[in-house]
C-alpha cells in the first residue's frame, strides 16, 4: 500500500467518533517478534491448541485434500502449522503464500523452498482482502486449497469476514476448498486471560503499534501515557483491544493534529470468537459447505474444512 493511502486511512480511523487504528500496524519487525512471544505465553491458548489439532488430524486432512493440490495460504506462512501441512500433503505440488509485505513473503518463501526441495513455491504480493491473480504453476494442480490458519479471520468484522470468504471462494475455484483455523466462544475468563497475560507481552504488543506509527509515519504519540485494555464482549462474541491515554495529548500525524482526551480510547483490534453454527452460517453465505470440523478435547479452537459444493 502506498504511503499517502496509508496516511489517509490512518487519519480517517483517528477521526472517527471512536478512534481506531487497523491491527495491520501491529506487525513491524518488533511487533512480529512480540506476537511470536504471545504465541508462547501460557495464557495464549490459540496457537498451541491449533497446532495440536493439526498434529492429531493431519492424515485425515491430507486425505480430504487429496494429491497434487495447490496450497494457497492467505498470509505468508512462517508458521509451523503450514510446514506440518506441507509435509503431509500427498504428492505436494504447489505452495502459494499471499502477503502484502514483500520482504516477509520472500524470506519465508526462501525458507520453505530450502526445506521442501520438490515443491514449487510461487509467492504472490497482494492484499488478500481483494481478488488477486493466481500464478501459473509448471504442472497443473488438481485443485486449490485455501489455507487460513491462526484464527486471523477473527480480526475481521462479520461483514468484512463475509467478503473475505467470498474472495477465498473465488480463489479456491471449482472443486476447491478452504482449510481455516477458527477460535471458538468459551468461558470469557479463558479468553480475557489470553489477551491480558501476566507477563505484559500483549500490552507491549498493543503499545508497539504507536511506536511503529511514530517511526514510520513521523507521529509523536506519547507512549508512556497509554495503557492496554482487552475486554470480551459476550454479545458481540469478541475481544476488543484498546489503548487508553491517561492524559490529554495532541499528536501530529502527516499534516494533521489529533487531539486525544484524557482517558480516551483507541480501538486497536477485534478478535472475534465463533460458535460452530455461527461460522457455518457465515461460510454458507459465501457459498462454502463446512464438511468437517476438528476441535481439541476442551473445544477451545477449531480447524474447519469448507468445500465448494
Ligand atoms: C493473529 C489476529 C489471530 O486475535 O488472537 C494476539 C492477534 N492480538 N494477541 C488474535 C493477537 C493479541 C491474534 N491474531
Amino acid at each position: 500500500m502506498n504511503a499517502a493511502v496509508a496516511m489517509a486511512e490512518l487519519i480517517e480511523g483517528l477521526s472517527r467518533p471512536e478512534k481506531m487504528i487497523s491491527p495491520k500496524y501491529f506487525y513491524d519487525e518488533r511487533g512480529s517478534k512480540l506476537f511470536e512471544k504471545i504465541t508462547e505465553l501460557p495464557e495464549y491458548y490459540p496457537t498451541e491448541t491449533e497446532l495440536g489439532i493439526m498434529r492429531d488430524n493431519i492424515d485425515e486432512m491430507a486425505d480430504l485434500i487429496g494429491p497434487q493440490a495447490s496450497l494457497i495460504e492467505f498470509g505468508s506462512g512462517s508458521s509451523l502449522k503450514t510446514r506440518i501441512l506441507l509435509e503431509h500433503l500427498h504428492e505436494q505440488a504447489v505452495y502459494v503464500p499471499v502477503d502484502i509485505s514483500e520482504d516477509h513473503l520472500h524470506e519465508t518463501a526462501e525458507q520453505i523452498r530450502a526445506d521442501f526441495p520438490g515443491l514449487e513455491v510461487l509467492p504472490v504480493v497482494a492484499d488478500f482482502t481483494h481478488p488477486f491473480a493466481l500464478p501459473n504453476p509448471t504442472v497443473m494442480p488438481r485443485r486449490n486449497i485455501v489455507y487460513f490458519p491462526g484464527s486471523t479471520i477473527g480480526n475481521f468484522t462479520h461483514d468484512a469476514a463475509h467478503e473475505l470468504l467470498q474472495v477465498m471462494y473465488e480463489e479456491a475455484g471449482e472443486d476447491g476448498a478452504l482449510l481455516i483455523g477458527v477460535d471458538l466462544q468459551k468461558d470469557p475468563a479463558i479468553i480475557e486471560a489470553a489477551y491480558n497475560d501476566s507477563a505484559g507481552v500483549t500490552a507491549e504488543f498493543d503499545l508497539n503499534m504507536l511506536r511503529h506509527l511514530n517511526r514510520e509515519f513521523d507521529a509523536d504519540f506519547n507512549l508512556d501515557a497509554f495503557s492496554h485494555r482487552a475486554e470480551y464482549d459476550p454479545d458481540e462474541g469478541r475481544i476488543e483491544m484498546r489503548l487508553i491515554s491517561g492524559e490529554w495529548q495532541q499528536v501530529s500525524l502527516g499534516d494533521r493534529e489529533i487531539v486525544i482526551e484524557e482517558d480516551e480510547a483507541i480501538l486497536t483490534e477485534y478478535s472475534h470468537k465463533y460458535t460452530l453454527e455461527g461460522f457455518a452460517e457465515m461460510a454458507a453465505k459465501a457459498g462454502f459447505n463446512v464438511a468437517k470440523v476438528w476441535t481439541d478435547a476442551e473445544r477451545l479452537f477449531s480447524v474447519q474444512y469448507c468445500e465448494r459444493p
